[in-house]
């Protein structure tokens, strides 16, 4: 399945710790888009699409969530609970996100602009699209 965990390197000390994601350094693309998610409640799950072309790093900055993973074939979870682990999702990835702890506060790095004709939101088409 086309997903990878990445440690980043942390910066720290006493006074505090740092983290930095360059493009095409520490993620295996040039991004061209970072966005962030929160006041998620622990019920709700978000995701439950795939997209045709686009690869992006998640990192939990805060808090935890779970990312079930599903490539047509197989499903892998996979849980987000440190800074300094993103979560590499390649294309045609079905992603569904949920069990977010409280101060679950993902920043994601993309590599393409917002297209919402990118997306796959309808699972039987995704699936359709794998075989
Ligand atoms: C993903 C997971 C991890 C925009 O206007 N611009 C944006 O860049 C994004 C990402 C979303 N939106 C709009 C589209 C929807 O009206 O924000 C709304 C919520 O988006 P969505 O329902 O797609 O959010 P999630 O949390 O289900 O999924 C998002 C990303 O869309 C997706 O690529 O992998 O986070």
């Amino acid at each position: 399945m086309d997903y990878k965990l990445i440690e980043f390197k942390v910066h720290g000390d006493e006074n505090g710790k740092l983290i930095a994601v360059e493009g095409g350094i520490d993620s295996p693309f040039e991004i061209k888009r970072v966005y962030w998610i929160y006041d998620t409640l622990p019920e709700i799950e978000r995701g439950k699409h795939s997209h045709k072309n686009l690869e992006q790093i998640i990192v939990a900055v805060s808090g935890s969530c779970e990312f079930v993973l599903d490539d047509g074939k197989t499903k892998e979870t996979v849980i987000l609970d440190r800074p300094n682990l993103g979560l590499y999702i390649g294309k045609n990835i079905w992603r569904v996100m949920k069990n977010f702890s409280g101060e679950c506060k993902l920043v994601v790095f993309a590599s393409d602009y917002y297209d919402e004709k990118e997306y796959i939101r309808n699972y039987d088409k995704f699936l359709e699209g794998v075989k």
